[in-house]
């Protein structure tokens, strides 16, 4: 039985510091099991003489201040309580050990492969060694680095190195030193045989930067893809932000044994091989975005986290929904921007909408936590990426840069809250009253708009009212109205916009560029001078993110598929449709599928006028997650197979427009990395799935797969072999095998490929490959690639005998052992407990309870489980 409940932390407790580091010299004597840290503060005293500093897992050798032996403390529940300290700035040093080899939670100073390297946000600075371990400590720091030589010849930390050279025993060191105050969540070291790309780069203002990627050694030629995604982030902020880097070298280091994607400690990130490495023969398309992706975020962090960071965890938000905002303009601007708002919105939906309307539903704000680390959420990042759009939509890019302009101005080399972010914004754009909007930081759920439309075709006028709500979360049963921005248009009979002008309202001033603010639980907006009956686009662009229901008709859909003005809306409408028909299929087994779906699914298949990748994502079908949203208890396996159904009668239905437009998508053609040649082999992918189901084409994946010379069509001929049990589809998996089984990033593909196939082979499929030598339950992205990705394959993690469930009950008891967060994200498949049928509750109650009275179990899992019981 678990004999004590954790600790609750509360932002309505926040207390400023008592106590300020404002420098602090660190030296490492680096050694697998017994790592010495020496740690030399300089401390001003802000309240009171007694310091808490915190310290977990640290063996304490010596205290001294001013110099002096101190034994003036007591050490209790991670904190190292200091007491009678001077009232006037002193000097505090601190020598302990650490154990780096037995650190495989990967929080703090821990071993990747052969290298040493650190991972500190939000609170592993403390496993390094005793500190005021909170982002509103802003301290300058010094490192001096000792180690072997010919295991570690490149010595890495923060900002610039002042000094190295030899030393006795085979040994050297290395002095780096960060002029920029930070929180030591941004602190790094690494210590490895590496191999280097280097690169420089010329900031606006004239300074050369020089730029280094690191990675093991023969990796070289996979780094040159996240080299360029630097230096494209950097011009990017410049152009776009205004904002230019500000240390002289700029450092990645790719380690395979990390808990996330990245992390943006300063002039030295530290990075997940997945978001660095790629090459055409072992990455996909999708990699090679998300290293640009994710490299421009890290890059981002640098103004929008560690220049101006966040005052206390709570405001996690600050720093990564402006910077995911950054990120996804970044990506929108280099790439195709209505493609990439369509693929953000989808993952929105598949997994910030779920978390929201589940056990974990938490504000970007959240009030409360046990542990930060369940925190770095899909709500914090993505939907508090939406937030910060929604400023943008109110304000407009100009308005929104002027607000960026104030809170750089205001707030560089702080630490503060989302208040003064929003402050900023409100003060550069003459005082915009963002009071309501304010609630989006602290209401949960995602809200529901409910509109009605009319015409009064003797009045020329059209009326649109708009219900919205939010229904309870966790602790908040009732909400009050947001406001939201809200883009729309009024389509005439030819397709072309309306010109708007509002009867009944004074707000005009946002009209011509179709914004209305929705601000009550019920608003009605009378648009005077419309001549004819107008197809009403809703929700362009997705401004607010909510769920949209309306009394739009099956024709008004079609009609905005092949006409609206907004990308968004068009492809939105299609997945309208595409749910109306699979909610109409799992009703009764004999729907027919409405020709009108049919045919505008035809016509955006055949419309020459629009590219390739768009093709892809218009004529994709919605996923079972978003068929399950609205259903009270889901039968996934019903789902699979009313997507199924719509797929293959589609794809029969065209077979011989999809094989003339595989056959145009296969002549040779040069292999580039551009969003034209992605989109390309986008719907060349989408289009072998579509064939593969039709009879006369079932080789064609193997084919494929025999012929393919990049990993983009690999993968998708393979992952249709798998899914559809296609002939070949064991040889291609151990060919597959047999050439990259050295290569851990390919192998992940091929592990998670197989695990997440929804036959009912791929349980016994799984248990086999944990034995795999491939496989090793120590290394997070081995444990996401399978064990993960059978956690979120929804059909067989609720299969109805429940082995699915209490296979991955064991899997979190078992990685829980060895690293917290890696688990407490496989407990995140036990979200949709609520809506499980009544047996599979019972088991899964009985084996999450389990789970929550153990002793063994951690706070990070413990937290996550417990809040899916409640
Ligand atoms: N700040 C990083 C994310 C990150 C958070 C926690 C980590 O370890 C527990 C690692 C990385 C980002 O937003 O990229
Ligand atoms: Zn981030």
């Amino acid at each position: 039985m678990k004999t004590e409940t954790p600790v609750v932390k509360y932002l309505a407790d926040y207390k400023a510091p008592t106590h300020k580091i404002e420098t602090v010299d660190l030296e490492f004597h680096l050694d697998d099991t017994q790592t010495q840290v020496f740690s030399k503060m300089k401390i001003t005293p802000v309240n009171g003489n007694t310091l808490e500093l915190n310290g977990e897992e640290l063996k304490l050798k010596s205290v001294k201040v001013n110099g002096e032996e101190f034994s003036n403390y007591k050490e209790e529940n991670e904190i190292l309580t200091l007491t009678g300290l001077p009232s006037e700035a002193f000097t505090l040093e601190i020598h302990n050990e650490i154990n780096p080899k037995a650190n495989t939670a990967l929080d703090g100073l821990y071993k990747s492969g052969g290298m040493f390297c650190s991972q500190n946000e939000p609170e592993g600075f403390r496993r390094i060694t005793y500190f005021i371990d909170r982002p509103d400590n802003l301290s300058v720091f010094t490192t001096k680095i000792i180690a072997d030589k010919k295991d570690y010849p490149f010595l890495l930390s923060n900002g610039n190195l002042i000094e190295s050279g030899d030393l006795e025993d085979g040994k050297h060191f290395a002095v780096w030193n960060d002029p920029f105050a930070k929180p030591a969540y941004l602190y790094a070291l690494v210590a490895g045989d590496l191999a280097v790309i280097e690169d420089t780069f010329k900031t606006k203002s004239g300074r050369d930067v020089k730029l280094q990627v690191f990675v093991d050694k023969g990796n070289e030629e996979k780094s040159h893809h996240a080299m360029e995604s630097l230096k494209k982030s950097m011009k990017w902020d410049e152009k776009r932000f205004r904002l230019e880097y500000d240390l002289d070298i700029y450092m990645i280091v790719a380690v395979d044994s990390f808990n996330m994607g990245a992390m943006e400690n300063k002039g030295l990130n530290i990075f997940n091989s997945a978001y660095v490495l790629a090459s055409k023969e072992t990455a996909e398309d999708r990699n090679f975005f998300g290293i640009e992706s994710v490299v421009g975020h890290e890059y981002f962090h640098n103004w929008t986290g560690n220049r101006v960071t966040c005052r206390d965890w709570f405001q996690l938000t600050l720093k990564e929904g402006l910077t995911v905002f950054r990120d996804q303009e970044f990506s929108a601007d280099l790439n195709s921007r209505s493609v990439c708002r369509i693929n953000d919105v989808r993952n929105l939906k598949a997994a910030q909408f779920p978390e929201d309307a589940g056990p974990q539903s938490h504000p970007i704000q959240p009030k409360s936590y046990i542990e930060m680390n369940n925190f770095y959420t899909m709500t914090i990042y993505e939907k508090g990426a939406e937030v910060i759009r929604m400023y943008h939509t109110l304000l407009g890019e100009e308005g929104f840069q002027r607000g960026m302009d104030k809170y750089f101005e205001l707030y560089d080399g702080q630490a503060v809250t989302t208040a003064d972010f929003t402050h900023a914004m409100s003060v550069a754009n003459d005082n915009y009253d963002f009071s309501q909007f304010r609630r989006w930081y602290d209401q949960a759920g995602t809200p529901v708009l409910d509109i009605t439309t009319k015409y009064d075709e003797a009045a020329k006028e059209f009326t649109l009212t708009v219900n919205q709500s939010t229904p309870a979360t966790p602790g908040q049963p009732t909400k009050e109205p947001f406001h939201m921005p809200f883009l729309l248009g009024l389509l005439d009979s030819a397709g072309n916009d309306m010109t708007l002008a509002l009867k009944n309202r004074d707000d005009q001033n946002d009209l011509d560029r179709g914004l209305l603010h929705i601000k009550a639980d019920t608003e009605t907006f009378v648009f005077a001078n419309v001549n004819e009956r107008p197809v009403a686009s809703l929700n362009r662009n997705f401004s607010a993110p909510v769920v949209l229901r309306s009394d739009l008709t099956d024709e008004d859909f079609v009609f905005l598929m092949a006409n609206d003005n907004d990308d968004f809306n068009r492809y939105e409408a299609g997945q309208a449709l595409a749910l109306k028909n699979i909610h109409a299929m799992l009703k009764d087994e004999n729907h027919q599928v409405d020709e009108l779906f049919i045919k505008a699914w035809g016509s955006i298949l055949n419309d020459n006028n629009i590219d390739e990748e768009f093709k892809a994502v218009c004529l994709s079908l919605p996923s079972m997650i978003d068929v399950a949203a609205t259903i009270d208890i889901p039968n996934y396996r019903a789902i699979h197979e009313a997507k199924d159904k719509l797929f293959k009668l589609l794809a029969n239905t065209y077979k011989l427009e999809l094989a003339s437009i595989y056959n145009d998508l296969s002549t040779e053609r040069p292999f580039k990395v551009d969003a034209k040649a992605m989109g390309e082999r986008k719907l060349r992918g989408f289009v072998l799935a579509c064939l593969s189901t039709v009879e006369e084409h079932k080789e064609l994946a193997r084919e494929c797969f025999k012929y393919a010379t990049n990993m983009t069509d690999m993968m998708n001929s393979l992952s249709v072999m798998v899914n559809e049990n296609l002939p070949g589809c064991q040889e291609s998996l151990k060919e597959f095998y047999d050439k990259f089984k050295d290569q851990t990033l390919v192998m992940q593909k091929w592990l998670s490929v197989q695990a997440s196939s929804c036959d009912d082979t791929t349980f016994d499929k799984v248990q086999e490959l944990m034995k795999d030598e491939v496989f090793d339950m120590n290394v997070p992205n081995l444990v996401s690639a399978l064990i993960g990705s059978f956690a979120r394959n929804k059909v067989q993690f609720n299969h109805e005998s429940g082995r699915g469930m209490k296979f991955i009950a064991e899997m979190i008891r078992k990685v829980d052992a060895i690293n917290p967060q890696s688990a407490s994200r496989l407990a995140g498949a036990f979200n949709d407990y609520r809506k499980m049928p009544a047996d599979l509750k019972e088991i899964a109650k009985a084996e999450l309870t389990a789970i929550v009275e153990s002793d063994k179990t951690s706070k990070n899992v413990y937290e996550k489980l417990s809040k899916t019981l409640n």
